[in-house]
């Protein structure tokens, strides 16, 4: 009999068809989760990464992209042609992710990869594997200010058909404030990595940080990473990971998931990449009534975030 072809991703995503809709959210320890990651929770938690695996933690909507493509060709001293060799998700596999068959969830594909492993998480800080910790394994979590974090992921949730439907704008904004969009509380999220942070060595990152100055921050995870790179190939990254140029780039543009899941002519995922959106969907009274329920959410921290630059 003669060998099947192994499927592209996007030719399994493809043939799931009517498999993919929008999936409702299931709670795991309290977290909504896609039900298929709800309903395949265990060995997803009992994954054990090799210590030589690096970790990229965001809330979704927050700058994993940008930070997957700049560790990527970081590892890779610079190299645009290497870092082309297959799509973002296919490069760095999604820990949780769990889709229809033949979809390959984010476990099939790391079981296929040899250490080091570069793993991308939406999980909130306590649905990490504890095996990461356990490991020492380096980790970088970004962070980015609620309220384009929100407008970002309320954009996404309507081209993301396989996101629970975001409704209209008000009561979307009302879900986030009570943590009930998929991977929960954005609060408790940026909150549970930043308390964590330096007995695990995580590195932490903000998005405005890497807008406000893209060569610092790529730097700073370069040294993070134990790496010393030329100014040129630093110069190169730089170039390489510009809103602009990544909207371009095939392989980071998520136009390689097909249409019955992203659907970019809803809104594209390399959407505005900018600090501030939120000034153009926040009502005055909106905003009110969000920065007063921030400040109860988040009196018991103290984090940096800026929502202007
Ligand atoms: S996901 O689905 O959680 O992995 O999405 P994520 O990559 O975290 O976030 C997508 C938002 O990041 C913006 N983005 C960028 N901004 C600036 N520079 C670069 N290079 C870049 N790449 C992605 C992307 O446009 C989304 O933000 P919005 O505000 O929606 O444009």
């Amino acid at each position: 009999m003669a060998e099947e072809k192994e499927l592209s991703y996007s030719e399994a995503i493809e043939k799931a068809g009517s498999a993919i809709h929008r999936f409702r959210l299931i709670e795991v320890k309290g977290i909504p989760l896609m039900e298929h990651i709800a309903n395949s929770w265990d060995p997803i938690w009992a994954f054990q990464p090799d210590p030589s695996d690096l970790l990229i933690a965001t809330y979704p909507k927050a700058g994993t992209t940008w930070t997957q493509e700049i560790v990527d060709l970081l590892l890779h001293d610079g190299d645009a042609e290497v870092c082309r060799r297959a799509p973002t998700a296919v490069r760095i596999p999604f820990l949780e992710i769990v889709s229809p068959p033949p979809i390959p969830s984010g476990l099939d594909q790391l079981s296929k990869m040899a250490p080091p492993r570069v793993i991308k998480t939406h999980l909130p800080f306590q649905l990490v594997p504890e095996g990461f910790w356990e490991n020492k394994c380096k980790a970088i979590y970004v962070a980015r200010n609620a309220k384009d974090n929100l407008v970002s992921y309320y954009h996404f949730d309507r081209m993301n058909l396989t996101q629970p439907e975001p409704g209209p704008w008000d009561g979307y904004l009302h879900k986030f404030m009570r943590g009930e969009l998929a991977w929960g509380s954005w609060y408790d999220h940026v909150k549970g990595f930043w308390q964590e942070r330096e007995k695990r060595n995580i590195l932490y990152l903000f998005y405005e940080d890497m807008k406000e100055n893209p060569r610092r921050e790529v730097e700073r995870i370069m040294r993070y990473l134990d790496l010393s790179l030329s100014d040129d190939v630093i110069r190169r990254i730089v170039e390489l990971t510009s809103f602009k140029a990544m909207k371009d780039n095939p392989m980071a543009n998520y136009t390689f998931i097909p249409k019955p899941v992203f659907d970019q002519s809803i809104s594209p995922f390399m959407r505005k990449g900018e600090v501030g959106d939120w000034t153009n969907h926040f009502s005055p009274e909106q905003s009110q009534l969000f920065d007063e329920d921030y400040e109860r959410q988040m009196k018991d921290a103290n984090i940096p975030f800026r929502a202007t630059i």
